[in-house]
């Protein structure tokens, strides 16, 4: 846990807790034997570093579910504050959290330019719990303290200099706090004993704004702005109890809880335990189609570092796709995200033509051309004449069968999905689909592709929608179905807005317009049970040329381009849609909303994991909250269902399905969850996902 040493009169210490010295219980009594044993040995310095990439990522948040064991971190950190010998922290990497809280205990901070130092616990719905939200304002003031901690940013060591988080910055941090004179040692005033200097009542305010503008319904900023503000005006000890009071009861709740989850979730997902095949490496990928998802796609992997041959089929197809991309480098450039020279190397690898001939050296090359089977074959049969013969085939389809895409193939093992949500080079989610015939390299190949994109990868079977659409078809048919019997468009959205969706169905459907879904309608209508309850509402809706923002009207008007309005023309049509249908509609209260669209949901989620279409639930929330929207401190769709608990989940499907047996059919993994009282969260498909032999049996 600890690596020490002594030359002379110096002390080493270097935190030791691969990947990224978390700092855990053992940590702690290390840190706490190595203060005694620096003043046993008399020693004048202690340097304290972390071994390996950084310095520590900060407390071990795998302990936060257990109740906390002494030695306490903020106990640790009074003991190296108020010791004899001078702890000197030489930071490399990242200090983040309970690690940049151990580096403010210290005597002397000095860092490496290019290090990154932050507080990030709000992002896991904590505050800091070690002295954090009561030495940084002392250090650096109320103002600076309030742009970090209540943020959960970080900063480069450069930047931290300016605001005096750190003493010094060097390119060798340890060898400098060899250098560092006695005499300023001496003369270093902890930082605990510091004042906070000035607090002005507007600068907590404007960060309260910001802070519930960016992390709206989270809880742990306001808390830790009424912590910084304590610091001043109470003495650093009194300060350090209630931050630690707060800590822990904060580490208790839902929320923390939902952002713990989500937190380990979206690290899971990147190295999927049951993917081992070795990846293709991927320099150069073909993108076929420039539209707005194509131009996105190529964006993202220019972004990446990779060559991009962009295929069109025709010169002012070319043209346009090739100035789309540039847009959006210009735009990136004015925003400051990169540079000038980023934007010309990114140009650089672009490559934009009709000729497929330019794909040759493409190990990956995806579509994304209009959504119709025979287009996309017809795209791939000239891509296999022309890419190298192991080079891996994508689909960006946002609902066709991968299988059917595949079956059309020399080699169908070379086939994924890679669904990318737009905007494509900004949003996170990216579904791999994984075909009957995909193979491992392929689907590795797709994981080493997310994962340089930085994109947030989950494996999904072969279904309509895949994951992530499927469930929102069921959400907006529920929606529907409440809509008809007696709700309308504005008070369903106003029901999941206060569930905590920053919008809610009928606003958003207007945002993406109501065409696509009328689309998806049109496709099923030869599949769906015609016993199935069919709300013709949305229909009605299209046929009227209300498809939302694009048409200025949809579920809402949007005079002169602006925000949404209310318009009583849909309250008469939803009326007159229920005439027709023979229904008595009556009012349904907006806690009512919640519950049946949210079950509506957790049901055909848990059919999607009993089908084997999804691996894990957690795969399944990080789809749902970086996809679609799900509210980041409810922990995702599936987090949230074990917060009900299965057996009233079932009990609540049974008594819906009284009402429509056909779309509420309790999923049967709620039986087995029963069964076996195993939480959703935990539960593990027997077979790894996309196994078509498990979907098959299982779909029935
Ligand atoms: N606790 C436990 N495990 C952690 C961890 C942490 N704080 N941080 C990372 N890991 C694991 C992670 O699960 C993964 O495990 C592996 O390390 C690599 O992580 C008292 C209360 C540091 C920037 O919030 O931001 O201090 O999947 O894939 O991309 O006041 O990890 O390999 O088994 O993310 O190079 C505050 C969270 C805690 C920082 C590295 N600290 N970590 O990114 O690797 S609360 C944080 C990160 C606290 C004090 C309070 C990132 C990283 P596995 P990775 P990376």
């Amino acid at each position: 846990m600890l690596l020490r040493s002594k030359k002379g009169r110096y002390g080493y210490v270097q935190l030791h807790n691969p990947p990224v010295n978390a700092i855990g219980r053992e940590m702690r009594a290390a840190l706490l034997d190595a203060v005694e044993w620096a003043e046993s040995e008399n020693l004048e310095r202690v340097i304290l570093s972390g071994e390996g990439h950084g310095f520590a990522a900060g407390a071990d948040a795998s302990e936060f579910d257990y109740a906390p064991e002494p030695p306490h971190l903020p106990d640790v950190l009074t003991r190296i504050e108020k010791s004899a010998v001078h702890w000197i922290a030489a930071i490399h990497g990242v200090a983040l959290g309970g690690g940049a809280e151990i580096a403010l205990a210290c005597r002397y901070r000095v860092a490496r330019p290019d290090a990154q130092i932050g507080f990030p616990e709000v992002i896991l719905g904590v505050v800091p719990g070690a002295g954090g939200t009561q030495r940084l304002p002392r250090l650096v003031g109320v103002k600076a303290a309030l742009s970090l901690i209540p943020t959960g940013k970080s900063m480069r060591g450069s930047d931290a200099l300016n605001i005096r988080l750190v003493d010094a910055l060097s390119e060798d941090p340890v060898s400098y706090a060899e250098m560092i004179n006695s005499e300023w040692l001496d003369m270093a005033v902890p930082s605990g004993e510091l004042n906070t200097g000035e607090a002005r009542e507007e600068d907590f305010e404007e960060a309260r704004k910001f802070a519930s503008r960016k992390m709206p319904g989270q809880s742990a900023p306001a808390v830790a702005i009424d912590l910084l503000a304590l610091a001043s005006t109470t003495d650093l000890e009194e300060g350090m109890l209630e931050e630690r009071r707060t800590f822990l009861h904060l580490r208790e709740g839902t929320e923390a809880k939902a952002l713990r989850h989500l937190f380990f979730a979206e690290r899971g997902a990147k190295k999927p335990k049951t993917i081992t095949a070795k990846p293709m490496d991927v320099a150069t990928v073909a993108v076929v189609g420039g539209g707005t998802m194509g131009a996105g796609i190529a964006y993202a992997m220019l972004n990446a570092g990779l060559h991009v041959v962009l295929l069109e089929t025709d010169p002012d197809a070319v043209e346009r796709a090739s100035s789309s991309i540039g847009n959006l480098l210009a735009s990136s450039q004015k925003r400051g995200l990169i540079s000038d020279q980023e934007r010309q190397g990114m140009w650089s690898r672009l490559s934009a033509t009709t000729d497929y001939a330019a794909a040759s050296k493409a190990e990956l090359a995806i579509e994304a051309v209009f959504e119709s089977m025979d287009v996309k074959r017809e795209v791939f049969k000239k891509l296999e004449a022309v890419v190298p013969r192991d080079a891996v085939l994508a689909t960006n389809t946002s609902y066709l069968d991968v299988n059917e895409i595949a079956a059309g193939l020399d080699d169908p093992t070379r086939l994924i999905g890679l669904h990318f949500f737009a905007p494509a080079y900004i949003m996170k989610l990216l579904e791999i689909v994984r075909g009957d015939r995909t193979s491992d390299t392929a689907l590795a190949t797709g994981y080493a592709l997310a994962k340089s994109l930085r994109k947030i990868p989950v494996v999904s079977g072969v279904c309509d929608g895949f994951i992530g659409n499927r469930i929102l078809a069921r959400y907006r048919e529920a929606a529907d179905t409440i809509l008809m019997d007696g709700s309308n468009p504005w008070e369903i959205d106003e029901a999941m807005e206060d569930f905590g969706y920053a919008m809610g169905p009928y606003a958003a459907q207007d945002l993406s317009g109501l065409d696509i879904a009328h689309a998806n309608r049109r496709r099923q209508d030869l599949t769906r049970n015609p016993l199935r309850r069919y709300i013709p509402i949305a229909d009605r809706m299209v046929n009227e040329g209300r498809l939302g923002r694009k048409t200025s009207v949809g579920w809402y008007r949007y005079p002169g381009g602006n925000g949404k309005v209310i318009d009583p023309l849909v309250e008469d049509l939803v009326r007159e849609e229920a005439r027709f249908a023979g229904v008595a509609r009556c009012e349904i209260a907006g806690e009512e909303v919640q519950r049946r669209l949210l079950l509506a949901m957790i049901n055909e989620a848990a059919n999607i994991l009993w089908e084997g279409i999804a691996e894990k639930a957690s795969d399944i929330d990080l789809v749902t909250v970086h996809g679609y929207g799900f509210p980041r401190n409810r922990g995702g769709l599936m987090h949230y269902a074990d917060t009900l608990g299965v057996r009233k989940i079932l009990e609540e499907l049974s008594t819906l399905a009284a009402e429509d047996k056909i779309a509420w059919e309790p999923s049967p993994l709620f039986s087995e969850l029963a069964t076996t009282n195993t939480s959703i969260v935990d539960w593990r498909s027997e077979m790894p996902a996309a196994n078509s032999t498990l979907m098959r049996s299982r779909r029935g």
